[in-house]
């Protein structure tokens, strides 16, 4: 039936319309993706182009019309299954797949049955551009044979567009959604930017990546990080050790806060009233640094539940989220505690979905399990007075003692809030971000007071350690003018790393309040919070492997280091190459710090390994 000769462009342009037109309607009818503006329009009408171009192009080297054919309909078939399963896993979950969650045989189970639930008949539709092709290959003979001239001139004509499509794709993506790949956001941002094929492929990636290191790891390779670990080990203050045991743990992350509000005014008005006065009632570290990468709260999330350091590119929670970890969860779990997280936003963000799984909740209650309206929600989603009202009935059910980790929403960046929220007026520079910062902040302020007045309405209060942390930075770098103004000074690189403070408050009820509250200006990071509350918790930590240490104890050593290599101990400071005194600020020779210089990489070194390794998988506590 075929004739020997070569189909042409005409055979790939062909498969690939009808593949781009099928996926498009899919994103519009079964994943339901609105483009919020024209240039997200087009992002989305584009991304599966150049890859399908380039897939089926392919076809294009093969000598036959047969052969192309063949190449092409199996191709279009493999596609289309792929599009299948991630439409069928999207009507149940909401989601996309990951190659891991191929791997996660164990949920199979009790998914089966949900999953073939959501297959219908007519799904066939979705496969009706393979059959048109299969069809099409039947009368092949319409193809007349080429030349071999005109076939390269038309091939590279082919790939050269396959080629520019692919890279308007990626350049409008990056307008959109900077750092997509490196930060790799949401999934579902993924998908709209890259397409289901290109996201796939970059899924492919990551595994394979990840795996070749798993794979070459063993048990021996832990040994040398749990020395290293011993010999540094912080043992718990007696005079704290236990102070919280048996209570309640509500740790809250506070989206974008930074340390520098705290205690401060802006055009006369305080930005944090409330956390002013509380913190005077608790444990205040006031010189605690972020050492979040690209992987932002959900770094913070990391440092916090594992005491190990984030990854220097990509969200560990992405990439690493089939580990084993020992996070906060699992060892609250083990000493009887139920452990849940509530974030009001979608579940897979940041893929916190399959990553909590790893980290041992119980329970994530994400953006399903609240009520958000337009009238509630602003920004990112639904705002946190809100968020917290309607997490108390949540809470107030959950078996104790329980340990719910919380993270707020509304004063992320572009901050906005609608008018009847602000509390206090914008502040006045040139540049309209940092202008709302401050009002964002000041609501979050309200918000939480409002919380812990519910907590005491519902009895909770006292039975509780309630525990607040900034995640990171709100105002990055591209806003020193408008912060220069603020401080009435120029902005340094020691100020713009000592703007990478974040409060951390302590607040345990009978404990801390009534004028017992301290103020810790000890340097410290994130990475400490999972030991000092675990001890505060009567939980011993000797055996375990992290990296933080206890900021109770009295042999703490104040040396924190950031993911990028800047470091900051009791007396210097490290950055831009250039050494400071910390208090002061400084500058002095670089030769003050160089004592302190090759730690940041031997930590760094032994923190890697274990999730590129997976190592914890291997771990064995020693007596
Ligand atoms: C989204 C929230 C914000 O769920 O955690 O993430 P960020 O952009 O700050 O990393
Ligand atoms: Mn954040």
């Amino acid at each position: 039936m075929f004739r020997n000769s070569r189909a042409g462009i005409f055979l790939p342009v062909i498969a690939t319309f009808l593949l781009w037109v099928k996926t498009y309607i899919v994103y519009l009818t079964c994943f339901h993706f609105k483009p919020a503006n024209i240039i997200q329009g087009i992002i989305l009408l584009i991304n599966p182009i150049g890859f399908l171009m380039l897939l089926f192009g392919a076809c294009l080297f093969f000598k036959t019309v047969k052969s192309q054919f063949r190449f092409i309909i199996l191709s279009s078939l493999f596609l289309s299954v792929i599009l299948y399963a991630n439409i069928v896993f999207y009507r149940f979950f909401n989601d996309f797949i990951t190659i891991p969650i191929l791997f996660q045989t164990s949920n199979f189970g009790e998914l089966g049955d949900s999953v073939f639930a959501e297959i219908k008949w007519w799904d066939i539709i979705f496969f009706a551009d393979t059959l048109m092709l299969l069809l099409f290959s039947k009368k092949s003979l319409l193809f007349e044979s080429i030349s071999p001239l005109r076939t390269i001139i038309h091939r590279r004509l082919y790939f050269s567009i396959a080629c520019i499509v692919l890279f308007l794709n990626l350049i409008f993506s990056e307008l959109v959604r900077p750092q997509l790949l490196t930060r790799t956001f949401d999934r579902k941002l993924l998908v709209k930017n890259l397409g289901t094929y290109n996201y796939q492929l970059y899924d492919l990636i990551l595994q394979s990546k990840s795996s070749a290191q798993k794979a070459f790891a063993d048990g021996t390779k832990l040994i040398d990080t749990q020395n290293y670990i011993r010999a540094n080990y912080a043992p718990p203050n007696k005079e704290f050790f236990g102070l919280a045991k048996g209570r309640n743990l509500i740790l809250v992350s506070l989206e974008s806060t930074q340390d520098f509000v705290i205690h401060s005014k802006m055009n006369g008005k305080e930005i944090t009233p409330f956390l002013n006065q509380f913190m005077k009632e608790s444990y205040y570290f006031s010189n605690l640094y972020h050492q979040t990468g690209q992987g932002k709260t959900s770094d913070a999330e990391f440092l916090v539940e594992n005491s190990l350091y984030p990854l220097n590119r990509g969200a560990v929670f992405f990439t690493h989220s089939s580990n084993t970890y020992h996070s906060l969860a699992k060892s609250l779990q083990d000493h009887g505690y139920y452990t849940a997280a509530m974030h009001a936003n979608n579940k897979s963000f940041w893929n916190r979905n399959i990553m909590y799984k790893a980290i041992g909740y119980q329970k994530f209650f994400s953006s399903t399990s609240y009520t958000i309206t337009t009238d509630n929600s602003v920004g990112w989603g639904l705002k946190d007075i809100p968020f917290f009202e309607q997490s108390i009935d949540i809470i107030k059910k959950l078996s104790k003692p329980f340990y719910v980790k919380m993270i707020t929403l509304t004063n992320h960046h572009p901050f906005r809030l609608n008018v009847e929220d602000r509390l206090i007026e914008e502040y006045d520079s040139n540049d309209s971000v940092v202008n709302r910062y401050f009002t964002t902040v000041r609501y979050e302020d309200e918000a939480i007071k409002k919380f812990i007045q519910k907590l005491k309405d519902e009895k909770l209060y006292d039975k509780s350690i309630i525990v607040l942390y900034g995640d990171h930075h709100g105002i990055s770098e591209n806003h020193q003018a408008a912060m220069s103004q603020y401080f009435e000074k120029e902005i340094t690189p020691y100020d713009t790393f000592n703007l990478q403070k974040i409060p951390l408050i302590i607040h345990i009820p009978g404990i801390t309040d009534h004028g017992r509250g301290i103020t810790f200006s000890k340097v410290v990071g994130q990475i400490d919070i999972r030991p000092t509350l675990l001890h505060l918790m009567g939980i011993n930590t000797r055996n375990d492997v992290q990296f933080g240490h206890d900021l109770l104890s009295p042999s703490y050593k104040q040396h924190v280091i950031f993911r990028d290599g800047r470091f900051v101990t009791d007396q210097y400071l490290w950055t831009a190459n250039r050494c400071y005194l910390r208090k002061t600020g400084t500058e002095v020779d670089v030769r003050r710090c160089k004592p302190f210089i090759g730690e940041e990489s031997r930590v760094f070194m032994y923190s890697d390994k274990i999730i590129y390794g997976d190592l914890l998988r291997f771990y064995k506590a020693r007596k």
